[in-house]
């Protein structure tokens, strides 16, 4: 079947990555777009909260200080999932009840001094400090020899759990790979072996190639709503060449990442006039010290809304037992996500 006639018929859709498949029922839309927008959630006003666990100079949950740090700001999660020294503990009840313990370090990174930035509010050259912040961290933490995977990523706003407005993202490194990049090593490693090239260089020249699901796009990266995107304006970038970790990025080309970070969240800011909230982070290759090349950097965002900034998917009944459903389809939200302006409409009229 061609891809036109895929628009109107529902159909699964397979993610390469995962190696799962995700349900488009593009018939329940009849338009691709309402362009509802519903209040306005509110972006915090105040460049310094005197409550703020995370402002320059403040006092942390945990009891530590923070210094009056003037640009980014990392420190070791006082609530940390994982511990760095832990027992060796395992079980194994005829292979039914099973477990490990598991060793870790969690650490936060805070974005900016200021309690109001958002990463589409923040200057570029502050952003892509923030890339070379992420870069030396996954350097420092792979030096731990026992440490495999690290995962950095930001949870924004309150509907994702975030637990404070301040600009701030979480690493979370581990001396095991996690269920999703592990899989994705698989495919990864699979794809090379039988095609002889990257899974996801092949990907991006398709998609360059039909630009029927760009979203936007510089020198050095390219953000798409994916063939296989299971949230409605999820989005997933690439790297234009085949590096495996953001570490291995020249000089121009993290000014780049920085550029596209913004390009993307201005973008979701601007499509509900509101602090779009959304999980992100990168994968980059395991942690362990072997060059991966079979291994591609790239980013993904999991937004939760669907129509306005008050109504939001579910993953809930036939998603929970079944599979992942959408109705929008990733070419039209990629045409949502590229038809917006490029400006922050918070900026549109000067500064904030
Ligand atoms: P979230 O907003 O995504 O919850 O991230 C904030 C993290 O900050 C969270 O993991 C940590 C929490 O454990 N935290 C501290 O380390 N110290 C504090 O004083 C408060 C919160
Ligand atoms: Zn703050």
């Amino acid at each position: 079947m061609s891809d036109s006639a895929l628009q109107n018929t529902p159909h699964r859709r397979f993610n390469p990555l995962t190696r799962e498949w995700v349900l488009v029922s593009p018939h329940r839309t009849q338009r691709p777009w309402q362009g509802k927008v519903e209040g306005i959630a509110a972006i915090a006003n105040m460049q310094f909260d005197p409550g703020c666990y995370l402002c320059p100079g403040n006092q942390r949950a945990g009891g530590a200080r923070n210094p009056k740090y003037t640009n980014t700001f990392v420190f070791d999660n006082d609530y940390a999932a994982l511990l760095p020294d832990v027992p060796q503990v395992s079980a194994n009840d005829a292979d039914l009840l099973v477990a490990n313990s598991e060793a870790g370090i969690c650490r936060v990174v805070c974005f900016s001094p200021r309690h109001d930035l958002t990463i589409p509010l923040m200057p570029s050259a502050d952003v892509r400090q923030v890339v070379d912040v992420w870069s030396q961290q996954f350097q420092e933490l792979e030096s731990h020899p026992w440490i495999r995977h690290i995962q950095i990523f930001e949870n924004r706003g309150a509907l994702m759990g975030a637990s404070n407005p301040h600009p701030h993202g979480q690493i979370w490194s581990t001396d095991f790979l996690p269920n999703l990049p592990s899989r994705e090593l698989s495919a990864f490693e699979d794809y090379a072996s039988a095609k002889r090239s990257c899974l996801l260089c092949d990907y991006l020249r398709l998609e360059l190639e039909k630009n029927e699901r760009v979203v936007c796009r510089n020198d050095g990266f390219v953000a798409v709503v994916p063939y296989w995107a299971e949230w409605p304006f999820e989005v997933l970038l690439l790297s234009k060449r085949h590096v495996a970790a953001m570490h291995e990025l020249a000089s121009d080309e993290r000014d780049l990442l920085a550029d596209i970070l913004k390009q993307i969240t201005v973008r979701y800011d601007n499509l509900f006039q509101t602090s779009f909230p959304y999980s992100m982070g990168f994968h980059q290759r395991p942690a362990d010290g072997a060059a991966h090349a079979e291994w591609h950097l790239h980013a993904h965002y999991y937004p939760p809304l669907l129509r306005s900034a008050t109504v939001r998917k579910f993953m809930v009944g036939y998603e929970m037992l079944g599979m992942p459903q959408r109705d929008i389809t990733p070419e039209s939200a990629a045409k949502c996500l590229a038809d917006l302006p490029a400006i922050h409409y918070q900026l549109r009229d000067g500064t904030p």
